[in-house]
């Protein structure tokens, strides 16, 4: 149903282009065009991204929300889709990175258009956004994983990440904190061994994991910090046999994950609400679009249900603090995202 509603979407933002190369462009104006460009589509994350771009639309009226995405996770795909949508002449973006760095010539040519450009979940650098939302603290995260991780494996042995593609901004991040956390002495006897990458694709991550198991035989536990892998790594595990010899943890969706984690292969995991990510960024670029901030530090932006989302040094914007999912809670989660 979402897949269907998806299309639509695509197929009536192109007749949107249409209509614009015919050269009608002095129809009266109507809802603000507020584009959720993923990281690529298929992945229930982003999907629930979506719905919260819709609910705040709805919300703030007069707005319309489109969601889009390249079919894999690429920067070179996301590109050709901003290209796209300068030529629409949409009023606002909000990006989930593939790349900090490689979108910036063409997020720039999108502002100098004066379409406003934010990025969330996976940020683009300083210069090519005006804001960077970001889910939760980066070093609070990481440093997190590896505290997961730690409780399920008694502190102990090899540990693998599974992480997206090798330039994802957000993972990126929460993995450089990993590695600071796990210097310290109460992890001892624990390291990182490997970091392998999935790209956020459901088979690749799938192969990476189970390569992983097999090249380290001692391995204790896997952390992957993206909801593709995680679910992907849980497959692996059990399918491979070593469920309970190699403990799994996370950021992980409930709906996709609430068998793995009340079954004890993943023990638990965390994430924040991906609806509210979505939702937030809505927000954000209608107050960047009506010129009532300008993404400046101090600049403080109602969000609707969120409250009040103050911008930081370098546009950061920081909504929250990610849960943690076990086999007790998790039911209630899944029924929500
Ligand atoms: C995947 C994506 C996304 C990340 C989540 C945790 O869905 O990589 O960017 O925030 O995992």
């Amino acid at each position: 149903m979402k897949r269907v509603l998806i299309a639509m979407i695509v197929i009536s933002l192109l007749t949107v282009s249409m209509a614009f190369a015919g050269g009608q462009k002095d129809e009266p104006a109507g809802d603000l065009k507020i584009v959720l460009l993923v990281k690529s589509l298929g992945n229930g994350f982003f999907e629930a991204v979506a719905d919260g771009g819709v609910e705040a639309a709805a919300e703030i009226g007069g707005v319309e929300s489109i969601y889009m995405g390249p079919s894999a996770s690429t920067a070179e795909g996301q590109i050709e889709i901003i290209e796209t949508l300068i030529a629409q002449r949409v009023d606002g973006i909000a990006i989930s990175a593939n790349d900090r760095d490689a979108l910036i010539p063409v997020t720039k040519k999108a502002m100098q258009a004066g379409i406003k450009v934010i990025s969330f979940d996976s940020g683009i650098a300083v210069g090519g956004r005006m804001v960077d939302l970001v889910p939760s603290v980066e070093e609070l995260i990481g440093r997190q994983q590896v505290q997961l991780i730690a409780e399920l494996t008694g502190n102990k042995g090899q540990i693998g990440i599974v992480s997206a593609t090798s330039q994802a901004t957000n993972q990126n991040a929460w993995i450089e904190w990993m590695y600071e956390e796990i210097k310290k002495p109460e992890y001892a006897d624990m390291e990182i061994v490997e970091v392998v990458y999935g790209d956020d694709a459901a088979d690749k991550s799938y192969r990476e994991a189970v390569s992983l198991m097999q090249k380290y035989p001692n391995l204790t536990g896997i952390i992957s910090p993206t909801t593709v892998g995680v679910l992907a790594a849980a497959k692996a595990i059990e399918d491979e046999g070593m469920k309970g010899k190699v403990q799994l943890t996370g950021l992980g969706l409930p709906s996709e994950m609430q068998h793995y984690v009340e079954n004890g292969t993943c023990g638990q995991m965390a994430l924040w609400n991906p609806v509210d990510l979505g939702y937030t960024s809505t927000f954000i670029l209608k107050a960047l679009i009506d010129g009532t901030v300008t993404g400046a530090m101090g600049d403080k932006i109602d969000c609707g249900r969120m409250g009040t989302i103050e911008v930081g040094k370098d546009g950061n914007a920081v909504m929250g603090m990610p849960f943690v999912f076990n086999a007790e809670n998790i039911a209630t989660y899944a029924a929500m995202f």
